[in-house]
């Protein structure tokens, strides 16, 4: 509808939009006492085969409530580095760091399993280009251990939130560094120092088998859990397998946003489930309305092959997973409703400050999803 208004109209309504959103979020912000001060945050994601690793980083990148001090990348394709800075810089944060693991591949995503599902990275990263990492620069990306010591070494003590949505290598490469430039502690010196909590979308709750153990690299996976040594609370599959998203952004978001056009890129048009968003909800806010923890006391094992189990073990107490403490259509409505306010407060940004180029690529998407 707003595609048919001549642009200074658009941009005028797309901005009030925004304003409103923003002051709705502000008030929020404010009435919610737990949550006045910033959540500090470090992400490590593997944005490439599922599409719900960009609404996670969306979320944070567009919440009043969280600093995001960087995001490491642990999948190898340039394009997923790419695509995170393009994220992060139309989401208003074009100075955040990123790394990701070496050697980079140009791999871009086949559906081979269901032959269903698109490759959203490479076109996030050449049509929304920007931030620290425009188009053909992946290679100015950070070392990620070096980026988690610079960054951690820099904040304060026990202020640090880091929110794993991905594959382990970062955290295990983390976990074996020795003292550097940037900080004379070890790794588990410096996560003791500065960590004050790891969130992990990994494993199934009590016990199963899930892709971010699994999937890439196992040992690595049960090396960084069971040498990991600050809290932690895990988010399962059971978590966000049913709390299914993106509908009402791609109904209602802005036709120039990046994470509309890359949930319709891959998922043409379907909800998705939302294992990461859910788990970036908590890293951000807690237990809040939505979650509490499965156990009281023990610890998580992971296994040589992947799979996971919950040791009831009485001495340990610093390890949970979450439940939802809602119905799934209370969660997804709550997902889909941040996705909205996110999308359009920064297109809002956008239509006050860009230039023509911004509505040729709204035209071109728009024609592109017009005509399924
Ligand atoms: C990826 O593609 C870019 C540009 O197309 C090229 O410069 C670079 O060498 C490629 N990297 C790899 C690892 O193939
Ligand atoms: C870290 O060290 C452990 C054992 O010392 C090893 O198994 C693991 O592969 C190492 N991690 C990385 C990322 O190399
Ligand atoms: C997992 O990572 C470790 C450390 O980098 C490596 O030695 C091992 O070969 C990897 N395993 C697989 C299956 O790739
Ligand atoms: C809730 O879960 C059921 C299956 O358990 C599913 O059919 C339904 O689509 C889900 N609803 C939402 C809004 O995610
Ligand atoms: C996406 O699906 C919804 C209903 O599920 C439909 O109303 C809408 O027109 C579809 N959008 C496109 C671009 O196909
Ligand atoms: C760039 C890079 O790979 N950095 C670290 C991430 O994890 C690997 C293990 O795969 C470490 O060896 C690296 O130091």
């Amino acid at each position: 509808m707003i595609l048919l208004l001549p642009r200074a109209i658009r941009r005028l309504i797309l901005l009030s939009l925004s304003l409103s959103s923003l002051a709705a979020s502000s008030d929020l912000h404010q009435t919610n006492g737990q949550n006045t001060a910033a959540k500090t945050l470090i992400i490590d994601t593997d944005l490439f085969s599922d599409v719900d690793d960009a609404g996670a980083l969306m979320l944070a990148a567009t919440s009043p409530a969280v600093r995001l001090l960087a995001v490491n990348v642990n999948y190898p394709s340039s394009y997923s580095a790419l695509a995170a800075s393009a994220l992060l810089a139309h989401y208003g944060h074009p100075q955040t760091p990123v790394g990701i693991r070496r050697p980079l591949t140009n791999a871009t995503f086949f559906d081979s399993w269901a032959f269903e599902l698109g490759e959203y990275t490479s076109k996030i990263a050449y049509h929304w280009s920007g931030g620290t990492l425009p188009w053909g620069h992946a290679e100015d990306a950070w070392d990620p251990v070096a980026l988690y010591r610079k960054v951690l070494a820099e904040a304060e003590d026990q202020s640090v939130t880091i929110a794993s949505i991905g594959f382990f290598e970062n955290l295990s490469g983390l976990l074996n560094s020795t003292a550097d430039a940037y900080s004379s502690l070890t790794g588990p010196e410096l996560i003791a120092a500065k960590v004050s909590e790891l969130v992990v979308m990994g494993g199934e709750y009590p016990s199963g088998y899930e892709w971010n153990f699994w999937g890439d690299n196992s040992s690595l996976a049960a090396h960084a859990v069971h040498n990991w040594n600050s809290p932690i609370v895990f988010s399962g599959f059971e978590l966000g397998v049913d709390v299914l998203s993106g509908g009402k952004l791609m109904a209602e978001g802005p036709a120039n946003d990046p994470l509309r056009a890359a949930y319709f890129y891959y998922s043409y048009n379907t909800t998705r489930s939302s294992f990461d968003p859910l788990t970036m909800l908590y890293a951000m806010e807690g237990l809040g309305d939505l979650f509490e923890y499965g156990n009281e006391i023990g610890y998580n094992h992971v296994a040589e092959d992947g799979s996971n189990a919950w040791v009831y073990d009485d001495r340990v107490t610093n390890q949970h997973w979450l439940k939802l403490k809602v119905t799934n259509e209370t969660a997804s409505a709550e997902l889909d409703r941040r996705f909205l306010e996110g999308a359009w407060s920064a297109a809002g940004r956008d239509a006050a400050t860009e230039s023509v180029q911004g509505d040729e690529r709204i035209l071109s998407l728009q024609s592109q999803f017009s005509h399924p």
